[in-house]
């Protein structure tokens, strides 16, 4: 059954009693289970993009965690939902039998639209290692702002395709500072366990980490954080850790084994393409339309919202434009995607009643990047599991809390990988630049000084107790830190200001907000299961309350 009916005279907007349908009932059975039966079901819905003309009761911009969450939620409590994705569906192989390609030999599908790699790790002794690529609707968007480098997921699953699945919930004395409007109580014993079950977040075996071959570069990672007094935590990931098990006895296809990460993992880990996508699937009430890009949101004549968009071909050309209608719409294009959005609609006469705080408090998650070289007698190993288990907490004492990373090169390296979550306070705002019909950020570069001081809390120390030296050839020729980038852009339309405690924004009814911008620049560890968990909360209060 199609999500999508024409609007036709009488159609009204979407009652509260409509919206509220079925609520009780359903989200009480919050985990999801035996998600993976619907995987065949959600190649073929696909294939019926949004008409033209068409009516939802719910739009939703975007499918990554935010977007997932509310989908599913609605769709269970009644709600026909339309989901708009402006990347590809990735549930088709390529020539080589294969979704995705790997991290050492990139092809068109590794980025979105570029004609040259843009690797976060783009030197090597010294030398520049990105290579030109044909021009493609590619699966990791580096997106260029002035003083700062955005990776995003882009496609159906958003982030969940790209990313490292570390599923990571913040200490809970640190939560008042990350959320300071909302209950940790209610978060900590209803919503992140709601979140890290749905997701699937477990940690690796300790005993299968302690002895295998693909961890050596973690399990050293280990040694030194000890003997210079940091504590070494293991984090829970979404990989299905005994798939990659079995991918080491070789009974099944390699993936984290294979140099499969940040453009896409074929086989083992648990992006939502395998957990909510499907759920929200089998519900019957949730369309899907891969290659749509919204590009505007604006009060309908007879109440509602008209949603315009493009439909792109895989250069990134416009095929055609659509204009719908929806009651709602939901916002959950992420951070950078939602602000910008919002900015726009606001500063061009669309959405005017939104508030000042939209497109503030955008922040890096104080991400920071760097390697350091080890001793000859500490080899980090030719074999790396592409997937990071484990981290450096030196959060209270110094502000930074150090990702173990792995550098899947398929030769010794001797070098420790670190992607840093650092306390950096300073928060950018996004502004639409009417000469260039942009939106702007107000990044600076210099402002991840404060990032690499706190980093510099734990690598230092490292250092000096190991007589090891930075790595000074990986991000450029003689640069130490990659202080351009970040993979967790965070805020932009945060909680409480740009919105009510829970999403609805600030001046229109029926229009939310669901992703990581609501998140005000930090979570002081990597943000996805914050990102599901506050969704979780806010959906469940929009759905029994309505506005
Ligand atoms: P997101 O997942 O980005 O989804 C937004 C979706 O909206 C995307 O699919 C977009 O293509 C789509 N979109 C944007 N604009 C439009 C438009 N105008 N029309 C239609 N669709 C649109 O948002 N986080 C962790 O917690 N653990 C990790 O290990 C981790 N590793 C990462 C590694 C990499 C390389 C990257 C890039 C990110 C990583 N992250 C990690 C961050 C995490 O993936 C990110 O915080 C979430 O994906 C953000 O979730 P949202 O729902 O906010």
């Amino acid at each position: 059954m199609s999500a999508t009916a024409r609007r036709g005279p009488g159609t009204r907007a979407v009652s509260r009693r409509g919206f509220l349908a079925g609520t009780g009932s359903v989200l009480g059975a919050a985990a999801l289970g035996g998600v993976s039966a619907s995987r065949a079901a959600a190649a073929s819905r696909y294939s019926t993009p949004i008409g033209n003309g068409a009516h939802a009761q719910a739009l939703v911009i975007g499918t990554g965690y935010g977007g997932s969450v509310a989908a599913l939620r609605l769709a269970q409590a009644g709600v026909s939902v339309e989901m708009v994705e402006m990347g590809m569906a990735w549930d088709t192989p390529g020539s080589d039998g294969k979704i995705f390609c790997t991290l050492t030999n990139p092809d068109n599908r590794s980025y979105w639209l570029r004609t040259k790699t843009k690797a976060p790790v783009n030197f090597f002794l010294g030398f520049p290692i990105d290579k030109a690529i044909s021009k493609y609707t590619g699966v990791l968007d580096a997106e260029e702002f002035s003083g700062i480098t955005v990776y995003q997921g882009r496609g159906i699953g958003g982030g969940s395709l790209v990313n490292g699945g570390m599923a990571v919930t913040p200490k809970r004395e640190n939560f008042a500072g990350i959320l300071p409007s909302i209950n940790a109580d209610e978060m900590y014993n209803v919503y992140y366990p709601r979140a890290n079950a749905a997701l699937g977040a477990a940690v690796i075996d300790p005993n299968w980490f302690n002895n295998t071959a693909w961890y050596q570069f973690a399990r050293v990672g280990r040694k030194q954080a000890g003997r210079s007094g940091f504590p070494f935590v293991f984090v829970p990931d979404v990989y299905d850790w005994n798939y990659m098990q079995q991918e080491d006895a070789g009974t099944v296809p390699k993936s984290a084994l294979a140099q499969e990460l940040m453009y896409g993992n074929n086989y083992g880990k648990k992006s939502l393409q395998k957990t909510y996508i499907p759920a929200a699937l089998a519900t019957g009430k949730v369309n899907i339309s891969p290659l749509h890009k919204v590009t505007s949101v604006s009060p309908a004549p007879g109440g509602g919202y008209t949603v315009l968009m493009d439909q792109l071909d895989t250069s990134g050309n416009v095929v055609t434009s659509k204009q719908v209608t929806a009651d709602k719409v939901f916002f959950a294009a992420g951070s950078v995607g939602t602000s910008k959005l919002l900015v726009r609609l606001r500063d061009t006469g669309q959405l005017p009643n939104l508030n000042g705080q939209v497109g503030q408090g955008w922040g890096d998650n104080g991400n920071i990047m760097v390697g350091r070289a080890n001793q000859i007698w500490d080899p980090t190993g030719s074999k790396q599991a592409t997937i990071p288990c484990g981290g450096i907490d030196n959060w209270t004492a110094g502000g930074a809390f150090a990702e173990v990373a792995p550098l899947p090169t398929g030769i010794e390296t001797w070098a420790s990988l670190y992607l840093s979550i650092t306390n950096n306070q300073h928060r950018a705002q996004f502004t639409w630049n009417n000469t260039t019909q942009q939106v702007d950020l107000s990044w600076q570069q210099a402002w991840k000084q404060d990032g690499i001081t706190m980093a510099k809390s734990i690598f230092d120390r490292i250092n000096s107790t190991e007589g090891t030296i930075y790595r000074t050839d990986l991000f450029g020729v003689y640069k130490t830190w990659n202080d351009t980038l970040t993979y967790h852009p965070l805020g932009g339309a945060v909680i409480n200001r740009a919105t009510d405690n829970y999403g609805r924004l600030a001046g229109y009814q029926g229009l939310y907000v669901i992703d990581g911008a609501l998140i005000p620049g930090n979570t002081t560890v990597n943000p996805f299961v914050t990102i599901t968990a506050l969704a979780e909360r806010n959906i469940e209060n929009i759905i029994a309350n309505g506005g």
